[in-house]
């Protein structure tokens, strides 16, 4: 923890103050990699840069590998800045490339991942990442710690297929601090032949849209005010104490309420097929589209599980990301929401789907309109 303070100067009295939240430490220094026993297997890959988006875009790509694997290069920095989560509440934020969640990477199994992981000077904490999909040094925590001022490159075997979560795990009590300040995302793993529906089809998606949510746990002041900070550490003790009632202040899609809604809603067309990921990397939720449906849904993330059908509701687990597949057949606005109600509209988890199209009485109408009871 000592990098932490370097910058800051804040000195022992804070760090004092922060031993009573310490828990037995995991990811915090840099691991030593035993004997190597087996050569990396990437002799002759092609390399491509991979462009990542701001969520909840996704990166272009092939829904079924062209070729044989590849070394897929992407470059994030980590971005500590001040974020405004829903009107007048401020947040030390931590990212990665300065959203959250942090951008979807996507890769086909048996393609490499090859991260380059900048922590600027002007921040002030040490940062790594953790990919759930990963093998091996705590999914690469282990081997990516940056102190401000530097970068390290991780590359790891894309060798299951499905959504994953990764987020910052620099040790200890930072661990749930980095992650419910921000710092989280998902990637994709697609079969190299694409994906199937329940009964073994290869199934393709005209567009995909990335939602990430969060939750926040902002202190308040003797008024009930939220509090305002001018650095992650200095909001550390205070965020920590609400972090620990395990009520979130706000929930999130997209690091702010009502981020994926009006203007910038999602769009989709009548009889287009959208592909849905969602990841929550601390906190369980359960998303519900309403007024569709899940056609496919591979809850647990995992493309190689037959995915369920015709779901209503499905879970998403904390440490998880999760996919669902649905073909629009009616115009209108839908509302894609954590179906915990109170937190979709009262903490803000929800997001809003625009369609285009001709209405299908056939499906539903209004046979009368609202009157007078006869
Ligand atoms: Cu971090």
């Amino acid at each position: 923890m000592k990098h932490l303070f370097r910058k800051l100067g804040l000195g022992m009295v804070l760090t004092a103050s922060l031993v009573t939240f310490t828990a037995p430490s995991f990811a915090g220094e840099e691991m030593e990699v035993g004997k190597v026993g087996v050569e990396a297997n990437i002799k002759g890959l092609e390399r491509v840069t991979q462009k990542l988006v701001p969520p909840p875009a996704v990166p272009v790509h092939d829904q079924v590998a062209k070729g044989g694997p590849k070394i897929i290069e992407m470059t994030m920095v980590i971005e500590e800045k001040e974020m405004e989560i829903a009107p007048g509440a401020f947040v030390q934020a931590m990212t990665f490339e300065g959203t959250n969640p942090g951008p979807m990477i996507i890769a086909h199994v048996g393609d490499y991942v090859e991260l380059t992981l900048k922590n600027p000077k002007t921040n002030t904490m040490v940062h790594n990442i953790d990919f759930h999909a990963s093998t091996g040094a705590l999914g690469g925590g282990g081997l990516t710690n940056v102190a401000p001022g530097q970068e390290v490159v991780l590359r790891f075997k894309a060798d299951r297929a499905g959504v994953f979560v990764y987020h910052c795990a620099p040790g200890g009590v930072m661990i749930p601090y980095h992650v419910v300040s921000g710092m989280n995302g998902a990637i994709m793993i697609l079969p190299r032949e694409g994906l199937k529906d329940n009964n073994g089809k290869f199934v393709t998606y005209d567009k995909a849209y990335y939602i990430g949510e969060q939750d926040w746990y902002l202190p308040k002041d003797a008024e009930g005010k939220f509090k305002r900070y001018t650095a992650p550490a200095l909001a550390m003790v205070d965020t920590m104490e609400v972090m620990k009632g395990l009520i979130p202040t706000h929930l999130t899609f997209n690091g702010k309420v009502g981020a994926i809604t009006g203007e910038n809603a999602m769009t989709a067309k009548v009889g287009e097929t959208v592909l849905f990921l969602h990841s929550q990397a601390n906190r369980d939720t359960r998303i519900h589209l309403i007024g569709g449906h899940g056609d496919l849904v591979w809850t647990g993330g995992s493309f190689d599980d037959v995915p369920t059908t015709n779901r209503e509701t499905w879970a998403i687990a904390g440490g998880e990301a999760g996919a669902a597949m649905y073909t629009f057949r009616q115009p209108g606005l839908y509302a894609y929401v954590n179906h915990n109600l109170i937190e979709a509209v009262m903490l803000g988890a929800a997001a809003h789907v625009n369609v285009e199209g001709e209405w299908n009485n056939d499906l539903m109408e209004q046979v009368s309109k609202p009157g007078p009871i006869k």
